[in-house]
């Protein structure tokens, strides 16, 4: 797609040092000059990820939105902005949020904590159909990728308290999973003193279940669980196809400070579940009603959950792409522990206990252990390149670390600006990565960029990894906050840019203008609008103090990027509708007066002339 790239290094080396001048030094002022040698590294990063003007970029990149609910579009390796698809939160850009439609699935919650989106996979590689994202408010989103929209929220469900552990999905997108990172006592609603934490709370992890056509999520099985805070997860592939990995800390069962308390034991675990017995325990009819699902206890149903033991206080769980190995590690500690599934399963077939957990087998760590990785300090997560190489960030250390599976042998380091989180891999998560290109999620930006005040942004370092050294290429700027991301190439999604006609079957829908105004039941009235270049038909809507106001609208073009919005003053609405799409919002018409209402999204030389007003009658 990128096959036009035109070398114009003479330019992009002069341009590109004023970008990238404060690589090494942050307080090398701008502009300022470089060795020739520097010169030259600077024109090659420019030369790799310069996307001439109307080029495509190679690899699509969702980025989580963190605690901003949405989820970021980028283009690689331009690192450009493309697109915010939202999700938990509505965005007036695209007008979600304040049609009936998409606040019916919002609910009464105006925030999300988005921090894994999930690709759907087949065969466990990403097939570009979905997007599955968690919110830490205990929901699971989909995102079709067909036309980037969000189309269900599934929750806040039953017993899990914190989704943080999401949305990780199996290998042919069976499930999706979830999973507490903040144990409560169950069912929610019921208060129990911290002091019973240890006994009286508990914590789940759960798995949704994906329906292979349509991707509708459903709630699959929940497993009663220890206590402890449920972190991360991953599924097995592959060889360990059939298992999902969470990590665990705070297994000391402690309350108060958790940076002490929690630290007291020299590991924590991870569980390996069996996501097939819990399938096949739910289809059963097995658990016991836990505010109003059934949920499985592994003490009454044996062999659904083990516990790897994992340097102290864990993070990320990553499984490499042939799934042989489960990397985690203490995040406080200078290694990376790689676990061989194979192992993992026959210490289970021989019983290899140290003890139990609430009626959870604890593996030994001596018989399920490969390797510890000396990768570096605070390492966080780990992805995957071409040739059996592992790439793991390391917060403490703000670097990124590359070491080979197998060998165990860390080969090369690169520095991060600053404090990285998560790192994403192009199709890292899959059974064949790219390699090509890494993506460091920093937590702070720390002045690389024109200051804006306190309110910094995050931000996110391109990495050439197609050589033997790592080569920091690129930094962009990103709004809080990119947890986890996934990158995808870019000929796996097709998008449709309109709505067909015959594919709106929308009830309320009008195609002709002259189909278009208002009809009366008692005091509620159904508007029905028709949008095109350059009229909101009807321009005049009349309506009672006191009615309730359905207005309907179709875009009724089939033009590309023909958008029309309709923002209602005082209203406090505003949607945009795409070409060939239908929205409703839904309205009390409490005020008395006349409000203006015009479409917001620019269409035409005659967009200004897109008005119309609402009348509304006082009562009496
Ligand atoms: Cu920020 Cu995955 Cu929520 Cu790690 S998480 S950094
Ligand atoms: Cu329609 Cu602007």
């Amino acid at each position: 797609m990128t096959g036009k790239r035109n070398v114009v290094l003479g330019v992009l080396a002069v341009a590109g040092l004023g970008l990238l001048a404060g690589r090494c030094s942050p307080s090398v002022p701008r502009g300022a000059k470089k060795s020739a040698a520097a010169t030259s590294d600077l024109a090659v990063a420019a030369q790799k990820t310069y996307v001439a003007p109307g080029d495509l970029d190679e690899y699509y990149m969702f980025s989580s939105g963190g605690h901003s609910g949405q989820v970021y579009v980028y283009g690689l390796p331009s690192m450009r902005h493309i697109s915010t698809i939202p999700v938990y939160t509505p965005y007036p850009a695209t007008g979600y949020g304040y049609d009936d439609e998409s606040k019916a699935m919002l609910g009464n919650l105006t925030w999300g904590d988005a921090h894994h989106p999930a690709l759907s996979e087949t065969n466990g590689d990403y097939d570009g159909r979905w997007l599955f994202i968690n919110d830490m408010n205990g929901r699971l989103a989909r995102i079709d990728l067909r036309d980037f929209k969000t189309k269900q929220i599934l929750g806040p469900i039953p017993n899990v308290s914190g989704n943080h552990a999401s949305s990780f999905v199996t290998p042919n997108t069976e499930y999706a999973v979830m999973g507490s990172r903040f144990s409560i006592p169950l069912p929610k609603g019921t208060a129990v003193s911290v002091d019973k934490y240890a006994t009286d709370y508990k914590g789940v992890v759960a798995g949704i279940k994906i329906d292979a056509k349509t991707g509708q999520m459903t709630l699959g099985w929940q497993i009663l669980m220890p206590p402890f805070d449920y972190d991360l997860g991953d599924a097995g592939k592959l060889a360990s196809d059939g298992w999902v990995f969470f990590t665990s800390y705070n297994t000391e069962r402690a309350i108060g400070k958790l940076e002490v308390t929690s630290a007291q034991k020299d590991r924590d675990y991870i569980a390996a579940v069996d996501w097939r017995a819990a399938d096949k325990a739910a289809a059963e009819g097995k658990g016991d009603l836990i505010g109003g699902v059934k949920v499985l206890d592994p003490k009454k149903v044996p062999g659904l959950v083990y516990f790897m033991p994992c340097g102290k206080s864990p993070h990320g769980v990553d499984v490499s792409p042939d799934g042989k190995y489960v990397i985690g590690s203490g995040k406080l500690q200078g290694v990376t522990t790689a676990f061989n599934f194979e192992k993992v399963l026959t210490a289970i077939r021989n019983k290899d206990f140290t003890g139990e957990e609430d009626g959870i087998p604890v593996l030994k760590y001596e018989s399920i252990k490969d390797a510890e990785v000396p990768v570096g300090l605070g390492p966080l997560h780990t992805q995957f390149g071409t040739d059996g190489f592992a790439y793991t960030s390391l917060f403490v250390d703000s670097a990124i670390a590359k070491w080979k599976l197998g060998t165990w042998e860390v080969v090369d380091k690169v520095p991060m600006s600053y404090s990285i989180g998560h790192l994403a891999a192009a199709e890292g998560d899959t059974v064949s990565p790219d390699g090509n290109w890494l993506v460091g999620l920093n937590k702070l930006s720390h002045g690389r960029h024109l200051s804006v005040g306190p309110s910094q942004p995050e931000s996110s370092q391109l990495v050439d990894i197609t050589e033997e050294k790592m080569k920091l290429v690129y930094d962009a700027f990103t709004e809080p906050e990119p947890h986890y991301a996934q990158i995808i190439k870019a000929d796996k999604i097709k998008p449709i840019e309109v709505y067909p006609k015959e594919e709106n079957k929308h009830p309320l829908a009008v195609w002709d203008v002259k189909d278009a105004g208002a009809t009366r039941q008692g005091d509620k009235v159904v508007v029905k609008v028709v949008v095109v270049r350059s009229t909101i038909t009807p321009t005049a809507i009349e309506v009672r103090q006191g009615d309730t106001v359905t207005v309907a609208i179709t875009n009724i073009e089939q033009t590309t990027d023909e958008l029309h919005g309709m923002g209602l003053l005082d209203y406090n609405v505003n949607v945009v509708v795409d070409p060939g799409e239908t929205k409703t919002f839904t309205f009390k018409a409490d005020k008395a007066g006349v409000y203006p209402y015009y479409c917001t999204n620019f269409c035409s030389a005659l967009h200004q002339e897109m008005q119309g007003y609402l009348v509304v009658k006082p009562r009496g």
